[in-house]
């Protein structure tokens, strides 16, 4: 119900997009990762490190429940059976080892079986594939900066005001989320990103793609994601950063590769543009 309303809304948002937002470049999608009011548990991941990160938080919860109800059901068994009413004699041997062994082996093969899929997920977020494209997304208070180095393209995203969302095409539901201009990459590519700060640290992530790095100043941070799936994927500053902390989201569309082709060459056309007014002013 909530996911069909919020397509209908998306859908609606998407037909006043068309027009105003053509001259800036920016392309209409449907929203496809964001927080949902009175839903719990993780936003969908369209990336292998996002779904491995959900897959290894469903295993730890699993083996620590298993663990937690083990200790409390032989914590119970201990109360009821050797209570002072039940057990007058308690017995007076100290040792047992092949108890002691048990209870040193078994929580070291716990914890290696935990650290094996851990250890897998670390390298995976940390070490990047050969890139598709680099973006370098810089954290400032309160706004985000993005540079695609190879392609000349640079522009920030500032948050929309209330009033602003629907000349963006984006639905009430999007505000604290959507930004003036968004970060476009193209789908299934391997994007690496580069992340600093320019003034304080902020963090750049989104959920969706299981990306979260910190933008510390003097520092160059990098991550990567691959997007499986086209759509417009929201995350927020996740470092507190300031009095505006909350409003300075991140907005991803992950789009075909005709359409990023096409957006790149919209982006350099205006930023060729700017260039030259520039020039002409001076
Ligand atoms: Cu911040």
């Amino acid at each position: 119900m909530r996911m069909a309303n919020l397509r209908a809304l998306t859908m609606a948002g998407v037909m006043s997009l068309s027009g105003s937002l053509a001259g800036s470049g920016a392309m209409a999608g449907e929203v496809a990762g964001r927080p949902v009011d009175g839903e719990m548990g993780f936003q969908r991941a369209v990336t292998e490190v996002a779904r491995d990160i959900q897959w290894l938080d469903d295993f730890l919860l699993i083996v620590m429940a298993a663990v937690a109800i083990f200790v409390t059901l032989l914590m119970l068994y201990v109360i009821v059976r050797y209570n002072k009413r039940v057990n007058p004699k308690p017995a007076t041997f100290t040792h047992n080892a092949r108890l002691e062994i048990a209870w040193t082996a078994i929580p070291v093969v716990i914890l290696v079986i935990i650290a094996i899929p851990s250890l897998r997920l670390l390298f995976l977020q940390l070490e990047v594939p050969e890139p598709d494209l680099t973006i370098k997304a810089t954290g400032s208070q309160w706004y985000w900066t993005y540079e695609y180095p190879d392609e000349g393209i640079e522009f920030d995203a500032v948050m929309l005001q209330k009033d602003e969302l629907t000349e963006y095409g984006y639905t009430a539901d999007d505000w604290l989320f959507a930004t003036d201009t968004r970060v476009v990459v193209p789908v299934n590519a391997v994007v690496h990103m580069l992340v600093t700060g320019s003034d304080v640290i902020h963090a750049w992530a989104i959920p969706s793609f299981g990306s979260k790095i910190d933008a510390v100043p003097g520092r160059l941070n990098e991550t990567w994601f691959r997007a499986e799936e086209t759509g417009i994927f929201f995350g927020q500053c996740s470092e507190l950063c300031g009095m505006n902390h909350s409003y300075m989201p991140i907005v991803v569309e992950v789009v075909s590769q005709p359409d990023y082709d096409a957006w790149v060459q919209t982006q350099q056309a205006m930023n060729g543009a700017a260039t030259t007014e520039l020039a002409a002013a001076e």
